[in-house]
């Protein structure tokens, strides 16, 4: 068997002064700098949104952050501006190991956003990480990161739906917890057959 550890967007704008802070979502990072050698592979996402992004609230008049929409592909959550490309707050927190085999940028179509490392928010077109994975053998996938309730359970769900063994370590990842958004993930985890220890 081989495991990678897949560590979801611990980047400066989901920690406490970022745009889209996680409450307490730097604490995540020494225990996650922790885990690192006890896996086969580590693999970074990264929340990379064009300026203007269409889940920025910003870019639909009269819409504010947290405010639900319909996109082409369904419901979406407007954010605040978040994780601009080249932007510090993109960057990852400065604490975080970073010597990772890939970083894997998320988000970056200007008209679509994207939860999952796998899948953009349409759950069709592919980021491409199933066949890095597939093709290194690579049979077990531990998540950790921010935040829990979004791009750790749709990644969660996904890497399940497409076959992989999935944990995901709660003490390592942070919630942003819209109206019980983490109470609703964590059972769509369970009943989608990923272990949540
Ligand atoms: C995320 C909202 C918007 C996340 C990314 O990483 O969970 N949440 N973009
Ligand atoms: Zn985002």
């Amino acid at each position: 068997m081989t495991h990678a550890l897949l560590v979801i967007d611990v980047q400066n704008d989901f920690c406490p002064g970022g745009a889209l802070a996680v409450p307490g979502g730097d604490e995540v990072v020494p225990v996650i700098n922790a885990m690192m050698d006890d896996f086969d592979t580590v693999i970074l996402t990264q929340d990379w949104h064009p300026a203007s992004h269409s889940s920025f609230a910003s870019s639909h008049t009269g819409k504010n952050p947290f405010e639900l929409t319909e996109m082409h592909y369904g419901p979406q959550v407007l954010w605040p501006e978040h994780c601009v490309q080249g932007t510090e707050g993109a960057d990852f927190h400065p604490d975080l190991n970073t010597h990772a085999d890939l970083v894997i940028r998320k988000g970056f179509r200007k008209g679509i956003d994207s939860y999952s490392a796998f899948f953009e928010n349409d759950q069709t077109t592919p980021t491409g990480l199933e066949g890095y994975l597939k093709t290194r053998g690579i049979t077990h996938l531990t998540l950790v990161g921010l935040a829990t309730d979004f791009c750790v359970h749709y990644s969660a769900i996904d890497a399940a739906r497409l076959g992989f063994d999935v944990t995901v370590r709660t003490e390592a990842c942070r919630a942003i917890d819209l109206d019980g958004s983490l109470a609703a993930a964590e059972d769509a985890m369970r009943d989608a057959g990923v272990t949540l220890a």
